[in-house]
Order: structure tokens, then C-alpha cells, then sequence
């Protein structure tokens, strides 16, 4: 008989075994019904005389995947986590815990707490709070060294990544992997304890020792590795506690560690991105039961450095590609390059000689459009003019089957234009890759006004299934990301213009948490690249923008950058950037040709004009429908273009700076670089007038 704790808990018995059911879909988060129902289970398992041992575990799709993230920052409600947790830790029957899925963060807790630990074959385990600028508040950072050994916790709790069963096992994690059905094993491995009603408490283990110069080298370690994070160097700190701390003041600090971290502005940046991930899977006018359309081979058009990088992101993910390309020779030389890339995987022992082997397998490569016949979705990725793309989408809708998906990687052009010239305008949308395709994390996927529902979601789970982050945009020039991008390089060279070196605002960008600052970057890329690129677009820019031809005074002085070993910096054998006098000297000549005198240029101002040309070009964005929530920009911006995890995005910092704020500082731009350049976009004009911000 069912004996129903509440709606998230509900308790059964087999012989002398109680058994707790969590079922609180989707991830079975512990909120406050969870908590007070396990509560409740743990009332009525000591209560009962018959019942020798009680297993805890959970319906659906995982075990516990941690504390509900939506119940933070809101009125604490008893029972609180750390008071179930004491309770089964006291608990003088032993409580057995059966883990499929994931059991993360406080769900792991829970196991931790518990007398034993089972898990199904493909359950994985891990503290992952450290990613949500937290760390564990429960006794996961007091219990796991004890379990497991001070060097992996650490690694666990610092890093916050997972580990396997038999991993587990090994570690001592686990007391038990069980194969077949988790319950019936967890039942049967919990009676034969039953009788001896043995209790292990992890609260009574020694820490065991470790290297003392362990923290001192992980905290070096992970200062470097994750820059400007607070959450892992706090993990040392609270690891170094509890080696010295006796079990039940560990605890206590731990929890309050945890709850100043809920509050950190680290923490709520990285909360919103968590969300804001999410969000963006979900898709305007595609209803959430929309069935994607079956991807089972697709093709890429166009054997360049994208398309090549595009067909290997589809080979990691063990889809076969057809590569088409113009001739024999340009598509020998793809397959040489793509060879060469994994050759590189090898080298760093992320992939052996046979895996190559196997992914290679799923290339082919052609010259012939009739070879697309059966593909279920092509990704254009031919050179960036309309005419040629059009010319593509012609000989593709000749071939393909009639519900055959076509993408262009297009960057700027325009999505209806091409889309007009398919046959099928329906089964037409963007996929724009960012270089290098097969690392970049972000893709912006770009509908447009005829687009099916289906598509859109065919492009939005292909894209989660090829482990990229996907968005979708709307009609643009440049999309989301470029165009953002253009105006916080537009402000980088007016800034030179102005007084500001290259190293004054690579180190003010850099400092705020970018990997690289606009200068060394573009150094990178290459100011041929670049100078092209500006070149392209001439026509639609405002006149100070057409003189403001640094780029091209760079280039044409030879200056390409990091291969020819000087652009806006000076390049050795080490390939860090030095100053270059001879840039300086250029810069003074450009300046006294357009007749612009050379000002002190502050920290701030660098910073709030490269930052708030983004936000406010944001802000017209979202009022043109080309993104579809501030959250969407920034996970563009984090997953694609380096923006500090930490910070949020843009939008979320705009609205941490509020809004007047913006508004204000953006009039003060108009003044001094000019309206056309920073006049307060109307949504900003709206929000700051409403007291609102982006993400309310
Ligand atoms: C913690 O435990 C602190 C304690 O130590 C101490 C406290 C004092 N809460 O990711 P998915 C939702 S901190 C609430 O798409 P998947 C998610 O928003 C916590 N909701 O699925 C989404 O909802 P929607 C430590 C949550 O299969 C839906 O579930 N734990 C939570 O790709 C599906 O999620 C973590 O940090 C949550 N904790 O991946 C684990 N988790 O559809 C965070 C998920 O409405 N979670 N949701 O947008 C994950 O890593 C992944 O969600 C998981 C499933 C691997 C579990």
C-alpha cells in the first residue's frame, strides 16, 4: 500500500524496506515540497518498528539534480535543506540512497548524508553550484573529502564537473553500481542490510591526509583557469576549512559561505545565464510538442575554412556530411585540412588513429548537386555574395528532396532575398556558424518570414545535438552578434582617434573580463582580413567612419598583424604583444590629418563607449524583433564573443548599471562623439521612463 508523504513524495514498503519515491519532474529539484516530504518519509520510517531500512530514490528522468534554483533569493522555507540532511545523518536506521540519472549539487548532498550509496550503470554524479557562482551548502564540502580523498573533491567541488558510476565506485563514492532495474536491485541489496541495520555515518570518517602543497597549486591552478571567478578560489578556502574544523562548525560555515555566495552578484550573472539558456530553446510561434524534422545526413556547399569547420561539427557528432566543392582539387585539400585538425586532437591525446578513421568515414565528397539527393539538410557555405548564393539555392531546390532543409552560414546578407530564391522558401534558414566552427560554442540560427515552425525547430535541436549553443535571430544585417560587434570596434578606433593607445583599451576590455582586447584580436585575425572586411561595407557607413581608415593605413604599411609579426602591436618569438612606437607614430599622423586633438581618455570612458554602443545597438535589435529577449543576447555574447560568464551578459549588466544610468551616459556620448552615434535607442528611452529594465 502507498503510504503518500505529499505531492513530490510518496513512500511504499517491501517487507522490512520502506522505499521514498521523489517524483518532482522535470529534474526532481528539491523544493519545498521535496524537502518536506522526505522529512515527512523519515517521520513515519522511524516512527515504524517493522521498518529496518528505508532507500531513497526517484522516479523519472534523474535522481535529484540539486537544490530548486527558483526557490533562491526568495523567503527561506522550513524544512531547509541542511535539517533533512542532519536528520538522515542522525538517522539510526540505515537510509540507503539509489541514484540514476544525475545527482548533483544537494541531491548529492542527500547521498552523501545517507548510510549507503547505490547507483544504476549510467547515473553520474557531481557538485556542480560552482558553475552557478555558488558552491554547496550542505555538507557536500565537509562530506565528500571524507569519502573520496581531499585531491578529487576538490577537483569535484572547484570545477564542479561529474563522474561516472564505476568512477564512483572506484573512489568510493558508490557502494554499489547496480545493472538492471535500480529499484528491484536497490531493494534487494537494501534487505540483505536490513537485519545487520548497520549504520555508517560519513560525519565519523577522518579526513584522510593529502599533500600539503595541494591547495597552494589548485588555487594557482584555478585562478588562472577560470579568471575572475570568486566561487573556485572560495572552494580552496572552504576545502582548507574543513580540514581543520571540527564536522558540525565545518557545516555551519559552509552553509553560510553558501548563502553569501546566493547573494553575490558572481553568482545571480550566472544564474541568469543558466535561465537564460534555457529560454532561448524556446522558440516564438513554435509550439513546445513541434516535432523536429528527422536529420540524418546532411551536406555542406562549399569546401572553404567555414565549410570545412562546419563539417566537422556535424562529424563529431556522428552524422555523415556530403562536402560539396567546385572541383577535385579544393575538396582534396578540405579533406587534407580536416585530416590535419583531428591530426591535432591526437596530438593532444583527445582522439586516437582509429576514431580518426571512423569520423573520416563519414565524409564525402562530391562536385556533382544530383550526389544531394538524399540528404535531410544542407548548410550553404559558399563565398559571401548574394548572386553566387542565389545561384546555389537555384541548383539546390533542382535537386533536394521536397522537405529537405537548406541553411545558409551567411553572415550579413539578407535571409528573405535568399530565401525567395529557393524553391521551397518554407525549408529555407540560417545557421551562422562563428570561426572556428568546429570550437565556437555559439550558432546563431536565423529564421525568416516564411520559415516553418518544424525547420525552426529541426535547426534548434540539431543544434543542441552538435553541442552548440544555439539562438535564434531574426532578419538583420549582421544578425545579433556581428552587428553588436561593429559598433563596439567602430567605438575601439574612434577611441584611437580620440587620445586612446591600442594598450589602453585592450587592457580596459581585458580587465573587464574579455580574453583578449579589440587591438590583439584583431592583430589575430589579420588587418587584410579586417581591412577587406571594412571594405565590404564602405558604402553604408557614416563619413567619420569612411575616414577612419586606421585599419587600412595598417595594412597597406604591411602591417598584417601576428603573421607578419607587427599590426597595432610588435610581435617576438613568444607572440606577446609589445608596444610599437612606429603605431604611436601613426596614430599622431592620422589624428593631425583629420584634425583631431589628442585628449587624456579615461578607464571609464573606454569603457562605458565600447560597452554601451553594444547596448544600445541591442536595444534597437530587440525592438526590431531581430532578437526575441535581452536573455537571448546575452547568451549570444557569452557563449560566442568571450563576454565574462560572471557578468551576465550585456544586457544583464545594463541593467545592473539600471537603466537611467545607460541613459544618461548615452546622452553624455551624444555630446561628445555625436548623436548619430549614441543616441539613446527608443526602448532604452522607454525602460529608463518606466523605471524598467531589459530583463523585467
Ligand atoms: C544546490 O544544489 C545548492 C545546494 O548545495 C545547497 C543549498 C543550500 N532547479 O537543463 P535542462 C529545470 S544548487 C530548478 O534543459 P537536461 C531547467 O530550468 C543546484 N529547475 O535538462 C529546465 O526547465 P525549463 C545544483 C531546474 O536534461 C528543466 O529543468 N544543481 C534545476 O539538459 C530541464 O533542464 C545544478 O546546478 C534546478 N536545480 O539537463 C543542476 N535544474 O524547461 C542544474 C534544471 O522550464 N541542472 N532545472 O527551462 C542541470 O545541470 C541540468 O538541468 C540537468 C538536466 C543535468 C539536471
Amino acid at each position: 500500500m502507498n503510504m503518500i508523504t505529499n505531492e513530490a513524495v510518496s513512500l511504499d514498503r517491501d517487507g522490512a524496506v520502506l522505499i521514498a519515491t521523489v517524483d518532482n519532474p522535470p529534474v526532481n529539484a528539491l523544493s519545498h515540497a521535496v524537502r518536506a516530504g522526505l522529512v515527512s518519509a523519515l517521520d513515519q520510517f522511524e516512527a515504524d518498528a517493522e521498518a529496518k531500512a528505508l532507500v531513497i530514490l526517484c522516479a523519472g528522468r534523474t535522481f535529484i539534480a540539486g537544490a530548486d534554483i527558483r526557490e533562491f533569493g526568495q523567503p527561506l522555507k522550513e524544512p531547509r535543506l541542511g535539517a533533512l540532511i542532519d536528520r538522515l545523518d542522525r538517522c539510526e536506521k540505515p537510509v540507503v540512497a539509489a541514484m540514476h540519472g544525475t545527482a548533483l549539487g544537494g541531491g548529492l548532498e542527500i547521498a552523501l548524508a545517507c548510510s549507503y550509496r547505490l547507483a544504476s550503470q549510467d547515473a553520474r554524479m557531481g557538485l556542480p553550484e560552482v558553475k552557478l557562482g555558488l558552491l554547496p551548502g550542505s555538507g557536500g564540502i565537509v562530506r565528500l573529502p571524507r569519502l573520496i580523498g581531499v585531491p578529487d573533491a576538490l577537483t569535484m567541488i572547484a570545477e564542479g564537473g561529474q563522474i561516472g558510476a564505476a568512477a564512483a565506485r572506484d573512489k568510493g563514492l558508490v557502494d554499489e553500481v547496480v545493472s538492471g532495474d535500480l529499484r528491484s536491485g536497490a531493494v534487494a541489496f537494501t534487505q540483505g542490510i536490513a537485519e545487520k541495520g548497520e549504520v555508517r555515518r560519513t560525519s565519523d570518517l577522518p579526513v584522510p591526509a593529502f599533500d600539503e602543497g595541494l591547495l597552494a597549486t589548485r588555487r594557482a591552478e584555478l585562478a588562472k583557469r577560470y579568471r575572475g571567478l570568486k566561487a573556485p578560489q572560495i572552494a580552496v578556502d572552504l576545502i582548507e576549512m574543513m580540514t581543520i574544523t571540527p564536522f558540525a562548525e565545518a557545516v555551519e560555515k559552509e552553509y553560510a559561505t553558501c548563502r553569501e555566495l546566493i547573494a553575490s552578484p558572481q553568482s545571480k550573472a550566472l544564474r541568469h545565464l543558466f535561465a537564460a539558456e534555457r529560454a532561448a530553446l524556446k522558440i516564438d510561434g513554435v509550439p513546445a510538442d513541434t516535432q523536429p524534422r528527422k536529420v540524418s545526413k546532411v551536406a555542406v556547399i562549399g569546401p572553404g575554412v567555414m565549410g570545412r569547420g562546419i563539417a566537422m561539427c556535424f562529424m563529431d557528432a556522428a552524422l555523415p556530411v556530403v562536402l560539396l566543392g567546385r572541383s577535385e582539387e579544393s575538396l582534396g585539400k578540405a579533406e587534407a585540412a580536416i585530416r590535419k585538425l583531428y591530426g591535432g586532437s591526437i596530438k593532444r591525446g583527445s582522439m586516437t588513429e582509429a576514431q580518426l578513421e571512423e569520423r573520416m568515414k563519414l565524409l564525402e565528397t562530391v562536385t556533382d548537386y544530383e550526389r544531394l539527393a538524399d540528404v535531410d539538410l544542407v548548410v550553404e557555405a559558399v563565398t559571401e555574395n548574394l548572386s553566387v548564393k542565389k545561384d546555389v539555392f537555384a541548383r539546390l531546390s533542382g535537386v533536394l528532396k521536397p522537405d529537405a532543409i537548406i541553411a545558409t552560414n551567411t553572415s550579413f546578407l539578407d535571409i528573405e532575398a535568399l530565401a525567395s530564391s529557393a524553391a521551397q522558401p518554407q525549408n529555407v534558414a540560417g545557421m551562422h556558424f562563428f570561426n572556428p566552427a568546429n570550437m565556437m560554442k555559439l550558432l546563431e540560427n536565423v529564421r525568416a518570414s516564411r520559415t516553418d515552425a518544424n525547420v525552426l525547430a529541426t535547426i534548434t535541436a540539431l543544434g543542441k545535438k552538435i553541442g552548440k549553443v544555439p539562438v535564434m535571430v531574426g532578419r538583420s544585417e549582421g544578425f545579433v552578434a556581428n552587428r553588436m560587434l561593429s559598433k563596439r570596434s567602430r567605438e575601439a578606433q574612434f577611441l584611437l582617434e580620440d587620445g586612446a593607445t591600442p594598450q589602453q583599451v585592450d587592457k580596459v576590455l581585458s580587465g573587464f573580463g574579455f580574453p583578449i582586447g579589440p587591438f590583439a584580436l584583431a592583430d589575430l585575425a589579420g588587418m587584410d582580413v579586417m581591412a577587406a572586411a571594412r571594405q565590404a561595407r564602405i558604402a553604408g557607413m557614416t563619413p567619420r567612419e569612411q575616414a577612419c581608415n586606421i585599419v587600412d593605413k595598417l595594412a597597406a604599411a604591411g602591417r598584417l598583424g601576428q603573421k607578419t609579426g607587427a599590426g597595432y602591436y610588435l610581435y617576438g618569438e613568444d607572440r606577446k604583444p609589445q608596444h610599437d612606437p612606429a603605431v604611436g607614430e601613426l596614430l599622431a599622423a592620422h589624428r593631425t590629418e583629420r584634425g583631431f586633438g589628442s585628449r587624456e581618455i579615461t578607464d571609464e570612458e573606454i569603457l562605458e563607449r565600447c560597452l554601451l554602443a553594444m547596448v544600445n545597438e541591442a536595444a534597437k535589435l530587440l525592438d526590431e524583433g531581430a532578437a526575441a529577449r535581452a536573455s537571448d543576447i546575452d547568451v549570444i555574447w557569452t557563449s560566442g564573443f568571450g563576454w565574462p560568464t560572471h557578468m551576465g551578459g550585456p544586457m544583464f549588466w545594463a541593467d545592473q548599471m539600471g537603466i537611467a544610468r545607460v541613459k544618461e551616459a548615452l546622452d553624455k556620448y551624444s555630446r561628445i562623439v555625436g548623436e548619430e552615434y549614441f543616441k539613446p535607442a527608443a526602448l532604452i528611452e522607454r525602460l529608463a521612463s518606466e523605471g524598467r529594465g531589459f530583463h523585467n
